[in-house]
């Protein structure tokens, strides 16, 4: 039967069956033949003929279900080539996050996390935003339907985590913490309502401004390059005295340029105050950098948009 075997699809399957059973079929023949054998052999030769068309006609439905049951497990044709996957690669925002983590991990800085859902307390109120203040217009925050008579909102900043962090853990502490924020900006080039930041808080007896400065350029050689340089420009957040925009030189494109990163300063006496450490006891530093603005640069980058389309032969690029 290894004509059978050879029939690979219905249509093969199909001719085979014509061949043997079709009204010129080889069995029909053998039963023409029948009628002019001589009569004592008549009966045994007839059986011979009906084992053979039940036995053919057992092969055949075997072999019809052998080939459905093929094709209904995979659905497709094995004979054509298969398509080859290409393996997935890792997002340009999230190599980016996990390589500034890397060098914040190694200078001593643990991570720590914080809720995206937040509560005015740890976004406005405990970072010196009390109420009334403009940052906390309905139209500058995406507000959420309140939770319990509580007003919760999706965190502007990642500030929100060093008040978390102050509120847990002991003194002194160094931590990082990276994440999604949200703000409804227009979206355009530089813009998104939905982008990434990296919040970095020192607490400790003595810590000062120089300390900051240090860190962040440790940070800006490890990073970007022992020829980066990092440069504070005078600045105001409620949450910090002083305050100030962050610029690091990066090797964009085989030319050292300035880029801003972000904003910095030493942890306002009223921000230690509100989570019940001794500001005359414990001074601290904090910052904050945009994620995207990192990547952007880093990978010559000119529209944030780029980055959060999912269009995979942009991706495909990075990784
Ligand atoms: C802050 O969010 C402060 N929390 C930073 C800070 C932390 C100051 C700790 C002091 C101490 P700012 O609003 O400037 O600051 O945002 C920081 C960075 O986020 C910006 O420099 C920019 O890189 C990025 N950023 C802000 N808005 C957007 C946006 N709509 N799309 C993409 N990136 C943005």
């Amino acid at each position: 039967m290894d004509e059978l075997a050879a029939a690979t699809d219905s249509e093969k399957l199909e001719s085979w069956r014509i061949r043997y059973f079709g009204s010129n079929g080889q069995l029909k023949e053998l039963m023409n033949r029948l009628k002019d054998a001589p009569r004592e052999q008549k009966p045994a030769l007839g059986k011979r003929v009906n084992e053979l068309k039940v036995g053919l006609e057992a092969k055949l439905a075997d072999r019809k279900e052998a080939l459905e049951s093929t094709s209904n497990q995979v659905g497709m044709d094995l004979t054509e080539p298969g398509t080859v996957q290409g393996l997935g690669r890792r997002h340009p925002i999230s190599s980016t996050m996990d390589g500034i983590v890397d060098v914040f991990r190694l200078m001593g800085f643990s991570v720590v996390d914080g809720p995206e859902v937040e509560d005015e307390w740890h976004n406005f109120t405990a970072l010196n935003i009390p109420e009334g203040h403009p940052a906390r217009e309905r139209t500058d925050n995406f507000f959420m339907p309140l939770d319990g008579g509580v007003p919760r909102l999706l965190r502007t900043q990642t500030s929100t985590v060093q008040i978390r962090a102050m509120e847990t853990m002991s003194l002194p502490l160094k931590v990082v913490a990276v994440g999604r924020v949200y703000r409804p900006d227009t979206h355009d080039a530089t813009h998104y309502s939905m982008f990434h930041q990296i919040e970095g808080l020192s607490i400790d007896r003595g810590v000062s401004m120089a300390d900051l400065k240090t860190t962040l350029i440790q940070f800006a050689h490890a990073y970007f390059g022992e020829e980066a340089e990092v440069r504070m420009r005078p600045s105001f957040f409620p949450f910090t005295e002083p305050s100030a925009e962050v610029d690091m030189k990066m090797h964009i494109k085989g030319q050292w340029q300035w880029v801003e990163l972000g904003g910095c300063g030493m942890v306002d006496p009223s921000v230690l105050a509100a989570v019940g450490i001794d500001p005359e006891e414990w001074t601290g530093f904090a910052f904050g950098l945009g994620v995207e603005r990192i990547a952007m640069r880093k990978h010559g980058i000119s529209d944030i948009r780029w980055l959060f389309e999912n269009d995979a032969r942009f991706l495909r690029q990075f990784g």
